[in-house]
């Protein structure tokens, strides 16, 4: 309702302004004055009016420069975050100056060379010199914000030390998953053939790559069934139905061949890289050390999401089928930054900058940055195989547990997919 209102109230305005402007036109001829004379005190008030416009202009530029600063954001929770912060600072400092320099010139000379009475403009076409400084000055102050850009963009995304902590943000739509490297601190091998309920992060280890190939043909989708129903002369089938199920089959047998090779070349030593990699409940926190540093991978599932720290000044996109990484170092606790903040309700996060899909708004995960000694006891709970683990995380072997039950899929009917009824039927 409201929206409509404001709509009506600025095509009623445009239809006045319209308006004025015509009975002015109408006034002129009446006056019988050509269009293009304009009295010498019109003029005097448009050059003073645009003077005004240009204070007005300025004023309103320092004011939200000093209500918000240049970020908006506070100060800077990283290492690099404080060098991206005077990066920033920099270019602000180069616009601002260009700001008021051509804005000035702008509204200035309007002001001071408005139209008088009998002088005649200077006719001006080209300067050589004025064209070489317009272009050479320009040229070296990029040149300059490129380079300085180039090299902190390279120290953020290059190999992060040996002691680094490695972690993996896994974003779908929409959620993130993270996966600490647990005790070996290698985050294990992956591989999305292996992509199963069991095994949404898709690991690579021994029993997953079985687990995988068991899952293609076995149980009542599997191959194995398929082919049965398949030869089976007695059973009635829809043509579009056998020739759908032929081309299903054709994928699943493809794709098997493709886990049997897999299989063949798996190395077992691998295995044990995966096992003690700790994983969370998808939106469960991510929990940081003050002082660590920590290199971030990033994967994505189904789309091309992106992994915004805004405190931490960093952002990458997830990119599905290729890992990405940069790393950083958390230098502020939460807790420190709520008394600089003097908000005792403020978290970091990290949300997905990329719109994604409908619930993208949604995709976010609160970070905590904890002090050594916090971090150090948060880490002895999740890090092994300990039962008072929480339930939010759990080490990959907890998780994927040695000779863990299978889950007994019910034969579903034709078509149907296996369900709870199908079991009770059963
Ligand atoms: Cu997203």
């Amino acid at each position: 309702m409201t929206k409509l209102i404001v709509l009506i109230v600025i095509v009623i305005g445009v239809l006045a302004l319209a308006q004025l402007v015509r009975l002015y036109e109408l006034s002129s001829k009446l006056r019988n004055r050509r269009e293009e004379d304009i009295p010498n005190r019109e003029n005097r008030l448009n050059a003073t009016l645009l003077l005004v416009f240009m204070f007005a202009f300025f004023a309103s530029f320092i004011y939200l420069m000093l209500e918000y600063g240049w970020t908006g954001r506070g100060d800077a929770a990283s290492a690099h975050g404080v060098e991206t912060d005077s990066l920033l600072n920099l270019n602000f400092i180069i616009i601002s100056a260009v700001f008021f320099l051509t804005n000035g010139l702008l509204f200035g000379f309007a002001y001071k060379y408005v139209r008088k009475p009998g002088v005649k403009a200077y006719y001006f076409p080209h300067d050589n010199r004025l064209e070489l400084l317009w272009t050479v000055v320009p040229a070296i102050v990029l040149a300059v914000i490129i380079i300085l850009g180039l090299k902190s963009w390279n120290e953020q995304t290059s190999d992060a030390n040996k002691d680094a902590v490695r972690i993996e943000l896994f974003s779908k739509q929409f959620d993130w998953t993270v996966r600490m490297a647990g005790e070996d601190n290698a985050l294990g091998y992956f591989d999305y053939k292996l992509t199963n309920e069991n095994n949404p992060l898709a690991l690579l280890t021994t029993k997953t790559i079985q687990d995988a190939i068991d899952s293609m043909e076995m149980g009542s989708t599997g191959i194995k069934a398929m082919e049965k129903k398949l030869n089976n002369g007695r059973l009635m089938m829809i043509p579009e139905d056998r020739q759908k199920m032929i081309t299903t089959l054709g994928r699943k047998e493809r794709l098997v061949r493709l886990l049997y090779q897999m299989k063949a070349r798996h190395n077992k030593g691998l295995d044990a890289r995966a096992m003690d990699d700790v994983v969370f409940n998808a939106n469960d926190t991510l929990f940081l050390c003050e002082g660590q540093e920590y290199e971030f991978n990033f994967r994505a599932k189904d789309v091309i999401h992106s992994a915004f720290f805004p405190h931490f000044r960093a952002q990458m996109n997830t990119v599905p089928g290729m890992t990405t990484r940069f790393k950083f170092t958390p230098t502020i606790t939460t807790n420190d930054m709520r008394k600089k903040m003097n908000n005792n309700k403020f978290n970091y996060i990290l949300m997905c900058n990329k719109i994604c899909g409908s619930s993208h708004y949604k995709m976010k995960l609160m970070v905590v940055v904890l002090d050594k000694p916090s971090y150090k006891a948060w880490y002895a709970k999740v890090s092994k195989l300990n039962p008072a683990a929480p339930d939010a995380c759990k080490t990959f072997k907890n998780i994927y547990a040695v000779g863990k039950p299978k889950k007994v899929e019910a034969p579903a009917a034709e078509g149907q997919p296996a369900d709870s009824t199908a079991v009770a039927a059963n």
